[in-house]
């Protein structure tokens, strides 16, 4: 497999040195992997002279704790997306469908598509798959393809990295060795981790704490769900969110799975009406990537996700259910 992925990752290297215009595709709803992975390949394209821009399907704007990041003003509205490239690179995403109003850019494109990724769940779309699924984050892979192509890795690069890395071990708690070795090395270039990472987990605005009071208030334990291990879920509807931007929604889960009688954590979230986002997590037993997938989702073994037509109650029903399918 790491023979693999040194291939594909050198074979990626080689037709970027031979680019004139990239396009770098996020996922929708864009977070810190995501966006600063496509950032940092793109940053070191732009420097070569390459055409540059950086997307994602939704929403409209650009999640305000990201912005810190685009340092080159890389990132456009996904209208100004060509509707054909001529050469994609997609960061952490690991289906087409993630891509949302993007996805038909995959199958337009003249050129590569080249995926990085860490998903267990991708999907092997594109020309080229530069995925490896025990990587704690997509920006480790880009920094692998950064190396490969001798990139000099300076402070606005790897700001880029480290914040996809530092978010998704949150916070390096699940990150190996390796990992640590490499956020050594990241903040060697004079990463200000507290200033990096603030704004990215630690720092909401006061509406924030009205949205979360009233939305624990309506959270649930059931013990006796996933096979008696426990499911801890809070429903957070349109009107809850109205004050809040994307990052204090998404944030709810981080609160709900410190529950310690739950070994499943759920948040479920209205994006229109009657349309949910659900947020799955696991401590340890259930492969809630499994749980996804019976739903129709996708993910990593303990943190998943899946959407939903319906109301609240049919989601959290059909949640219960397929907790109840898959084996712990
Ligand atoms: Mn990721």
């Amino acid at each position: 497999m790491a023979d693999d992925l040194s291939t594909t990752i050198a074979e990626a290297a080689r037709l970027l040195a031979g680019a004139r215009d990239v396009t770098l595709l996020s996922h929708i709803n864009p977070d810190a992997d995501t966006l600063g992975s496509a950032l940092a390949v793109g940053l070191a394209l732009h420097r070569r002279g390459v055409a540059v821009r950086v997307a994602f399907g939704e929403p409209e704007t650009v999640p305000e704790s990201l912005k810190a990041l685009d340092t080159a003003g890389l990132l456009v509205h996904r209208d100004e997306v060509p509707q054909a490239p001529e050469f994609l690179v997609v960061m952490d995403t690991g289906s087409v469908q993630r891509l949302g109003p993007l996805g038909d850019r995959v199958t337009n494109c003249t050129g590569p598509v080249v995926v990085v990724d860490h998903h267990v769940s991708n999907t092997r779309y594109g020309t080229l798959h530069c995925v490896d699924s025990q990587a704690e984050a997509t920006a480790l892979i880009a920094l692998r393809l950064l190396d490969e192509m001798d990139v000099e890795i300076d402070e606005p690069i790897a700001r880029c990295l480290y914040a996809g890395l530092v978010t998704d071990t949150g916070g390096f708690r699940k990150a190996g060795p390796e990992a640590h070795k490499i956020a050594a090395r990241l903040l060697e270039t004079g990463v200000d981790a507290y200033a990096v990472t603030r704004p990215l987990m630690d720092s909401h605005p006061f509406a924030y704490l009205g949205m979360l009071s009233r939305v624990l208030a309506k959270a649930e334990l059931d013990q006796k769900a996933a096979h008696g291990l426990g499911l801890a879920h809070a429903v957070v509807s349109l009107d809850d969110a109205r004050e809040v931007r994307s990052e204090e929604v998404e944030s709810v889960i981080d609160v709900v799975r410190s529950a310690s009688e739950a070994e499943v954590a759920a948040v479920v979230k209205e994006l229109r009406p009657g349309f949910w986002s659900v947020s799955l997590r696991a401590v340890s037993r259930v492969d809630v990537r499994e749980v996804a997938q019976v739903l129709g989702g996708g993910g990593h073994r303990l943190a998943a996700g899946f959407t939903f037509d319906g109301t609240a109650e049919q989601v959290v029903a059909a949640l219960k259910g397929a907790l109840e399918r898959v084996e712990s």
